[in-house]
């Protein structure tokens, strides 16, 4: 197993750039030609990684991955639906425990399936408390997952969710309002988090605009994550305005 070598790069992106910019590619929507052409996209924008990964995997991982390790530096850091979205060609993967549902499949089941699979392709894994919050419109991740959502109003119910992650020893918390959320996950529960936690706090879900993500940083958050808006746009400008966004 590697070291962990991707979560010290990430606390020091937070040292020294206040806060950090993810770019999520998600497989389903890309062929290799396509996510190699995103990879040089996104690292030229700025972005500090790309993470890798979705709800449904119905294509070949591998290939994938190793097209965008040939045309990044950036860390690639893989956001496993289930315990099959496993690569060798990234660098780490978050290593997620659905913690605001009841659902002991993605509690620890999927995890036990995936260990031995992390083991082996020596991917460095990032224990990251995931915490679905809802973000105005049902989600994959949320049908996938079977999991009801935090209510957006109830942030005095996230932030012990948060707390426990990190006394579990979790090394991040991942506030996701979902791919393609109508709503982004409010300030006021992202900051009601960001005061239990020591630990990053990572925000995405239904971000559009660079100033919706100054203001999540502005709330708390120490890495926004962005997916569909480049998908969508292919816009290098439109991510480049993200990066300084985020990075302030
Ligand atoms: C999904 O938070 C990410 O897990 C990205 O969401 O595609 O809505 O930007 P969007």
């Amino acid at each position: 197993m590697r070291s962990n070598c991707i979560l010290r790069y990430l606390k020091t992106v937070i040292k020294e750039k206040d806060a950090g910019y993810f770019i999520l590619i998600d497989p389903e929507m890309c062929d290799v030609e396509k996510t190699a052409k995103l990879a040089t996209t996104i690292e030229n924008a700025g972005a500090d990684a790309i993470l890798l990964g979705g709800s449904l995997l119905t294509q070949e991982l591998d290939p994938i991955a190793a097209s965008i390790k040939a045309e990044t530096e950036l860390p690639i850091i893989l956001f496993p639906g289930d315990s099959m979205h496993l690569t060798p060609h990234a660098d780490a993967l978050l290593f997620m425990s659905l913690i605001s549902g009841r659902n002991p499949n993605y509690l620890i089941g999927e995890q036990v399936k995936a260990a031995p699979w992390i083991q082996k392709y020596g991917l460095e894994p990032i224990p990251t408390g995931y915490m679905l919050i809802d973000g105005g419109s049902r989600t994959s991740v949320e049908f996938m997952s079977g999991t009801v959502p935090i209510p957006r109003d109830k942030p005095d119910i996230a932030a012990p969710h948060a707390l426990a992650a990190e006394y579990l020893g979790m090394q991040m918390v991942y506030l996701e309002a979902g791919s393609g959320a109508t709503l982004p996950v409010p300030n006021a529960m992202i900051s009601a988090v960001k005061e239990q936690i020591t630990t990053p706090l990572i925000v995405g879900g239904g971000i559009r605009s660079p100033e919706t993500a100054a203001e999540k940083v502005r709330a708390g958050a120490d890495f926004i994550v962005t997916g569909n808006i480049l998908e969508e746009t292919g816009s290098i400008d439109l991510i480049k305005q993200f990066a300084i966004a985020i990075h302030g």
